[in-house]
């Protein structure tokens, strides 16, 4: 009974809610884009994987709430959260998720139902057909709870094998129910919220391989016999040994081609600066080229909570500013970026730089290299400096040089980022070694 009024009383609440988030979003139509305005452009969702425990951090909700238009609860709906045991539920850090994000006008993604990770420990030891039973009433209590208020869930995640082989993964689902777990999970699923989208969600499936195959099978033969299947999931958690694969979006697409729609569900690629970035383009220029993509979700807020926080793979680093992959996300979504915000789309970033000599002495000389943001704040600078052939530089403080012949490229150690119109300044000493000339300061560009 009480799992009922509090069922009734959720559905009431979100009406409400999105009905003020509407409000507020209509007057601030004039600020600049955001993930999630921008990717509504495009007719998709922006979403991020969300943690309870930080929605009581400002910045973190701050930075939620301005940019995403969809939420993934990063563990509150796991089976070992919400099932601890068996029959018992617990909803509190998953309500928190979803109340906070019906109070923004935010779509919720449901992860994850059947998976055979994050398992209390007393599924496991249940035979086939209490195992069954058990499985049934998780998908029940669980979708039951947040009835009509799940934009997608992942109904099965991950039950394909790594590798060549396209199996089946070994997990005491399909140990002891074999291959049709997947299918009674999207039955159940489908009578217990029919309003909700339901979703396979897998990783290395990126590609066309042998994995992706598989599930690709699974896909079209559920379609071909009326399993219901909405929505396939492309978790999409990128480095250096698992690139964003060149056949991204033909992966996509075939999948599309089956009748399903397709998401990015856990995007989150390991680097920095402008590699980091152009990978984000290749993954959101993919999801607009596919029509039937219809929303990317990336695995976390911050750098610092993601669960590769030393691969720093999101969009915000720790402090939450957006990062240079940020402003490529924004860009391909076609965002205008505020143009107060270096790096920004459409920013005019710029800056020049000066010379004067500081000390002088029979065998040497202090040069001092001053550099002035444009009519825009910067967040980095380089400047080149010639030398004349014979002399060189013994030491160089506020700047970090490298060398080509007797050209100098100067970047900022500390001191990147200025505001517009400000300065910063660089120093170094220098030997003659029998020239006396001054040396000439060449381009300033700035981020
Ligand atoms: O990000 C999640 C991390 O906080 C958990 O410790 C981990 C436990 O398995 O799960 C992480 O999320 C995973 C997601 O649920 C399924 N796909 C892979 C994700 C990253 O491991």
């Amino acid at each position: 009974m009480s799992m009922i009024v509090r069922r009734l009383s959720r559905a009431a609440t979100a009406g409400l809610v999105a009905a003020a988030a509407l409000t507020a979003a209509a007057h601030s139509a004039e600020a600049a884009d955001t993930l999630g305005s921008a990717a509504a452009g495009q007719g998709r969702y922006f979403g991020t994987a969300v943690a309870a425990s930080h929605l009581g951090e400002t910045d973190y909700a701050a930075t939620l709430d301005r940019e995403f238009s969809s939420v993934t609860p990063e563990n509150e709906m796991k089976w070992d959260a919400t099932e601890p045991s068996r029959g018992s539920f617990t909803f509190t850090s998953a309500d928190r998720i979803v109340d906070h994000a019906q109070s923004q006008g935010m779509d919720v993604r449901g992860h994850t139902l059947v998976w055979h990770s994050q398992l209390p420990s007393w599924v496991s030891p249940l035979g086939a057909s209490d195992l069954r039973t058990a499985m049934n009433a998780h998908i029940n209590g669980l979708m039951g709870h947040y009835k009509g208020e799940i934009h997608s869930w992942d109904v099965v995640n991950e039950a394909f094998q790594d590798g060549g082989s396209g199996a089946r993964r070994s997990s005491p689902f399909q140990d002891k129910l074999g291959d049709g777990f997947i299918e009674e999970a999207f039955r159940t699923a489908r009578a217990a919220d029919p309003a909700a989208k339901l979703c396979y969600n897998d990783y290395n499936t990126d590609g066309v391989n042998a994995k992706s195959n598989a599930v690709y099978n699974m896909v079209k033969d559920f379609k071909s016999r009326g399993v219901p299947i909405d929505c396939v999931g492309f978790q999409s958690h990128f480095n250096s040994n698992s690139p964003v694969p060149s056949d991204y979006r033909q992966n996509l697409q075939r999948f599309a081609d089956l009748g399903v729609d397709v998401q990015i569900t856990e995007l989150d690629i390991e680097g920095s600066g402008s590699a980091q970035a152009a990978d984000y383009t290749k993954v959101v220029e993919a999801c607009l080229a596919v029509s039937r993509c219809t929303g990317m979700t990336v695995w976390g807020v911050t750098d610092k909570y993601s669960w590769r926080s030393g691969g720093t793979p999101l969009l915000f680093d720790g402090d939450y500013n957006e990062k240079p992959a940020y402003d490529a996300v924004l860009s391909a979504l076609g965002g205008a970026g505020d143009p107060g915000d270096p790096g920004d789309p459409g920013d005019g970033a710029s800056c020049t730089a000066t010379y004067t000599r500081t000390a002088d002495w029979s065998s040497g000389y202090n040069g001092q290299v001053t550099i002035t943001a444009g009519a825009e704040p910067i967040s980095s600078w380089t400047a080149t400096v010639t030398l004349p052939a014979q002399q060189s530089v013994s030491s160089l403080w506020n700047g970090t040089p490298t060398w080509s012949g007797n050209v100098m490229t100067v970047r900022p150690s500390w001191n990147g980022t200025l505001a517009a119109g400000a300065s910063t300044s660089f120093g170094f000493t220098a030997a003659k070694n029998g020239s006396d000339a001054a040396p000439a300061v060449g381009s300033c560009t700035a981020s």
